[in-house]
């Protein structure tokens, strides 16, 4: 996890820069270090550098994605997953099409086929240790060359998105990057992004695997209709094998009752939001620590759920009803009997969604996504336009009006990516062999509590 942010010492003060990355590189001065550094040495006059010189890498696994929602493709980063894990690219590819399914999807997803065409960090079905990357082509690119091209291309072809939409990036974007409109705004803004991030999720996913612990996820709310009883792990799983995705709810009424909410939004050209959520089965107590604020797996996993687009609020657990009701409602009480487990000790019931003091528990981890209803409406709402600041409907082209079940898996993604990042930070390791040694001897120590 992060560490402490080391004083300035005099020793650090006068070291030159190639001393520096020196230290660093072997390791004296650990690189996750986020400091800053006076360089005063005459070394510095000769050969000019910048003074302040910026670490932040904070965590052994490292994730980020790039690409426009219609450019030619999107590409995701992975570095810092061990050596030697199987990575299946049909897995990689059920993960993409789970996502694209969903009764409410528009009519992009039609175009769309996702599939992951890994660039590096793979060889012969497994990983190398180096920093992987995967490719997601964009169908639609075909149809977007001319509006959206590399180059200067041609302006007349340049399509516009005239009127900002409210609930989306468009006006805050085009105020920030100082664009006169909003098309390269929602290019990046749009939730096509997620299709990445799902992606390296699944390879998160198949890490966690070899640790024993799955994440999956489950639509709770669609429009009004909601899910009043906690549902359990194995009809989630159950949810994972359908081939046919409805609204991902484990309840078949309450899941046509969803559907007849879409029927409703699809009608009158609204859209509608809900509450999916995700959970983490097997996770062992012990990851994230109350050490330091932003150790804290709750609160890890509360941005890593909230960086979803349209997702508006992150829960852990029973977290919202649990400010509404007296302590003896809410904590969970401990017993001690279980045979099964990674220790004897057991709780009647999981409040607390797995995770005490920013620490996993043992229990299984439970994050809830609410999500906005989606921002473009095929009945706009009013807005302004960019060049005649004259009012107007807010800009069309297609949508999807309902997206709970594609966010939650995306959700599955962010909350793999988060976990998989605090095991490696626990149990570290090159290899995986190495990896789920360390975690092992960790599961042993737990035992003999
Ligand atoms: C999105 C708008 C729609 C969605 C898109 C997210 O795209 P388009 O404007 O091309 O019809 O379909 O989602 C995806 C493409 C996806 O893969 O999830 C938006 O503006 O956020």
């Amino acid at each position: 996890m992060a560490r402490a942010r080391p004083e300035p010492t005099q020793k650090t003060k006068t070291l030159s820069h190639c001393t520096l990355q020196f230290a660093i590189w072997i390791g004296k001065i650990p690189s996750n270090c986020c400091f800053l550094c006076e360089v005063s040495t005459t070394s510095v006059t000769r050969n000019p550098i910048p003074r302040t010189i910026r670490y932040n890498q904070k965590f052994m696994l490292r994730y980020f994605t790039a690409g426009e929602s219609h450019g030619e493709a999107l590409v995701a980063f992975l570095s810092g997953i061990p050596a030697g894990l199987k990575v299946d690219q049909a897995v990689l590819d059920r993960e993409l099409w789970r996502r694209q399914q969903g009764y409410g999807r528009g009519g992009r997803m039609k175009i769309e086929r996702d599939s992951a065409h890994i660039l590096s960090g793979v060889r012969h079905g497994i990983t190398i240790g180096s920093p992987i990357s995967v490719q997601l082509e964009n169908r639609d690119w075909k149809n977007w060359q001319e509006s959206l091209p590399i180059g200067d291309g041609d302006p007349a072809k340049h399509k516009r998105v005239a009127s900002p939409r409210p609930g989306h990036a468009d006006l805050a974007g085009a105020l920030k990057y100082n664009f006169p409109e909003a098309r390269y705004i929602l290019e990046r803004a749009s939730a096509r992004e997620s299709a990445a991030r799902v992606a390296i999720g699944a390879i998160a996913k198949l890490f966690l695997r070899e640790l024993g612990i799955e994440v999956l996820s489950h639509v709770v709310t669609t429009g009004s209709v909601t899910l009043r009883e906690q549902v359990p792990w194995d009809k989630i799983r159950a949810l994972y094998d359908r081939e046919d995705v409805l609204l991902n709810c484990a309840d078949p009424q309450g899941e046509s009752q969803m559907k007849e909410e879409v029927d409703k939004v699809l009608r009158t050209g609204d859209s509608l939001g809900g509450v999916f959520e995700v959970v983490a089965h097997q996770v062992p107590p012990g990851l994230g620590t109350y050490a330091q604020w932003d150790e804290r797996l709750d609160a890890l996993l509360a941005a890593a759920v909230m960086s979803l687009q349209a997702v508006k609020a992150v829960e852990i657990g029973s977290g919202v009803a649990s400010a509404f009701s007296p302590g003896s409602l809410v904590h969970d009480e401990i017993g001690y009997a279980a045979k099964s487990g990674f220790t004897a000790f057991s709780r009647t019931r999981n409040n607390a969604g797995g995770i005490e003091g920013g620490i996993s528990n043992g229990e299984e981890i439970r994050v809830r996504g609410y999500l906005k209803p989606i921002s473009t409406l095929r009945r706009p709402l009013q807005s302004v336009d960019f060049t005649t600041r004259e009012p107007v409907k807010a800009a069309y082209e297609r949508s999807d009006v309902c997206v709970v079940p594609a966010a939650g898996v995306a959700a599955e993604a962010m909350v793999a990516l988060t976990l998989a990042r605090c095991a490696l930070d626990k149990f570290g390791g090159d290899s995986m062999t190495e990896t789920v040694r360390n975690f092992q001897g960790y599961c042993q120590q737990l035992k003999n509590y």
